[in-house]
């Protein structure tokens, strides 16, 4: 049974539907440069446990303001003065929320510019595509702040530029932008104009994909990297049963049986 996604139960988030299964969601809290505080965080679950369940065939997922997100909210951290307790229970809502992108099915793509740091990088690695501007920048500044990561970031961000790197980032509180950050896999994509646009264009082509086989992309990759090869070989051939043998997928092997489905060719 179909989910509903009503957007009007968001505040921290704005949630648009942009036709033919796209939605946008964007953080909304450009004043406070898209800090994480905990009802963010919250509407990032409802969000995400909703859309596999809802007809969502592609998320944008950006930030308002000149940055796409400053990672925990350091103030409201500061004010609840919080117990390991309380601490440890925030970021199993974050790992709540970033498990439900990565892991739901539902392919994100995310578009990043400015300040892409800490809690905010963690939040951008669980998305399946980044899109970065030419304003972009990517930093974890935990260990200047006496903190550590919460979010994810010793799995995610290791995941994508491997331990060495992260670890200098975190004691060094490096930066990297443009190229470089894209060479080191932290985006896929640089763009010279509006990573939105560029997000957007992704999202919509991504919706065109069979959502059963979107599904296999965007959660049984992920999963399988949690398995031994064995387990992720034997994982993949069940996934494969299923998904290569959808009904919906005879029209499009029809078409290149016919010759009227389009070749893969090289970029111009
Ligand atoms: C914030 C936050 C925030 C801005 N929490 N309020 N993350 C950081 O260590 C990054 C902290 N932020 C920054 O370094 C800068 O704010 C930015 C580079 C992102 C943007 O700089 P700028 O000059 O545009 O803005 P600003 O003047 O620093 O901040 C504007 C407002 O946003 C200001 O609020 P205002 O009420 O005084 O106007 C800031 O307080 C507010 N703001 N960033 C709360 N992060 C699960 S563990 C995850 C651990 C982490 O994520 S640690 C990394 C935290």
């Amino acid at each position: 049974m179909a989910l509903a996604i009503d957007t009007a139960q968001y505040t921290n988030l704005d949630v648009k539907d942009h036709g033919e299964g796209v939605w946008v969601v964007t953080l909304n809290r450009p004043a406070k440069r898209n800090a994480l505080d905990i009802d963010t965080i919250e509407e990032l679950v409802e969000f995400f446990s909703t859309a596999p369940r809802a007809g969502v065939r592609a998320v944008v997922l950006a930030g308002a303001g000149d940055h796409f997100c400053a990672g925990l909210d350091l103030i409201e951290h500061h004010d609840e003065d919080r117990s390991p307790a309380d601490f440890m229970h925030v970021c199993l809502r974050w790992h709540e929320a970033f498990n439900k992108m990565e892991y739901g099915g539902v392919p994100v793509i995310a578009a990043l510019q400015g300040a892409v740091v800490g809690g905010g990088l963690e939040l951008a690695s669980s998305a399946h595509i980044r899109v970065m501007d030419q304003t972009a920048y990517f930093a974890l500044p935990e260990g200047q702040r006496g903190l550590f990561t919460g979010g994810g970031a010793t799995i995610r961000v290791t995941d994508l530029v491997g331990k060495s790197r992260m670890i200098d980032m975190m004691l060094t509180g490096r930066v990297y932008q443009g190229q470089e950050a894209v060479d080191l896999g932290l985006a896929q994509y640089i763009v010279d104009g509006s990573s939105y646009d560029a997000a957007l264009e992704l999202a919509r082509k991504a919706a065109q994909n069979l959502p059963l086989s979107n599904f296999a992309i965007c959660s049984a990759v992920s999963h399988m990297q949690n398995m031994s090869a064995m387990d992720a070989a034997y994982a993949e051939a069940v996934v494969a049963g299923v998904v290569n043998t959808q009904p919906d997928a005879r029209a499009r092997l029809a078409a290149f049986a016919d010759k009227s489905a389009a070749r893969v060719r090289p970029n111009d």
